[in-house]
């Protein structure tokens, strides 16, 4: 069987024989060169593909130790308020754990692919008339009357998972990234890497963290957050690590977008491109090893994919009309 995060770790995370582990066989993901983005950004770039976690995205690694936990905690409920991929994740843990889900979306701003896992495992899916930081809010206080146990990366728990990041791209790398980049949207990724790699105790490498320069409004809707909750943590393991947080534009981060896509085959969401993009802003930083965090899977929103690309042309079943219509499109 697939040693999971929870096995994997189990003396760096806050678990014991008595918690039932509640788990899809998250983490160990593929860690892979880029040879050709490599070369056009001057590095030497590999990509830790976390969109090939159980539920696409990189939020299981946090939520297998959150769900668990709660469920030791003998919670009956889990409830998160998110832009998708934490409520895709909570809302699959909570169906494996035999717990209740209640998710809490900013309405109409959540990817298909997203929206569709959460449905599909039989969560409550509720659609908030606002923003995420407004569902955040209800989520919190909700919470608070001990009813349901909230398990965005508030729960610290959901940290400590997300840490084991850092340890896999050591133990993979055999040595410590000169740098590694990733989107930024609550900021709670950021924080974890940053925590794992300070446990570790072998250095820090430079963090790059991608976030959108209109936040309450980007076609990158993982990361439409306007203020992000871990944002004095996040921004601290930044400067410490003497790396740098990097602003961007919609255009930006979709021509990332496509260069992953087209240029290495790795067919991600909008958010996760951040990363590279904030590579390409911040040349005075990355050098050397640089691993890019692929947080989340491209199929969760389709619709980005109708918007950037040319629609299939529709042909006879007739070899020269297929031929004449292939060289056309070339
Ligand atoms: C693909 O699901 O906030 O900076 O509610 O889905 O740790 O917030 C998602 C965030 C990057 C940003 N990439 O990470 C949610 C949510 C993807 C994401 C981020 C998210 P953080």
């Amino acid at each position: 069987m697939t040693v999971a995060v929870i096995e994997r770790y189990h003396d760096r995370l806050p678990v014991s024989d008595a918690t039932p582990v509640v788990s899809l066989g998250e983490g160990s993901t593929p860690l892979i060169a880029a040879p050709r983005l490599s070369e056009s950004l001057g590095v030497e770039l590999f990509l830790k593909l976390e969109s090939m976690n159980p539920t696409s995205s990189f939020k299981d690694r946090g939520m297998t130790v959150a769900v668990s936990k709660a469920l030791e905690a003998g919670a009956e409920a889990v409830i998160c308020a998110s832009t998708g991929n934490t409520a895709a994740s909570a809302a699959t843990y909570a169906a494996r754990g035999g717990l209740r889900a209640v998710i809490l979306q900013p309405a109409g701003a959540v990817a298909l692919g997203k929206l569709a896992q959460a449905r599909a495992v039989g969560a409550v899916v509720l659609e908030v008339m606002g923003s995420f930081d407004q569902a955040l809010g209800a989520a919190r206080e909700l919470a608070e009357r001990g009813t349901h146990a909230l398990v965005n990366s508030l729960n610290p728990h959901r940290l400590e998972g997300q840490k084991t990041l850092a340890f896999e791209l050591v133990e993979e790398l055999g040595e410590l990234p000169d740098v590694v980049a990733l989107p930024y949207g609550g900021g709670g990724n950021t924080r974890a890497v940053g925590l794992g790699f300070e446990e570790l105790g072998a250095g820090m490498p430079r963090v790059v963290a991608g976030q959108a320069a209109d936040r309450a409004a980007t076609v990158a809707t993982a990361i439409r957050i306007a203020d992000p909750v871990h944002r004095k943590e996040a921004d601290a393991v930044v400067a410490r690590s003497e790396g740098k947080v990097v602003t961007l534009s919609d255009d930006e981060i979709l021509a990332a977008w496509r260069e992953l896509a087209r240029h290495e085959g790795v067919f991600c969401e909008p958010s996760s491109a951040a990363s590279v993009a904030a590579l390409r802003h911040a040349p005075e930083i990355a050098g050397g090893r640089v691993v890019c965090v692929i947080t989340g899977h491209g199929l969760k929103d389709p619709r980005v994919v109708e918007q950037e690309t040319a629609p299939p042309i529709q042909v006879d079943a007739d070899p020269d009309a297929i031929a004449e219509a292939a060289d056309r499109a070339a």
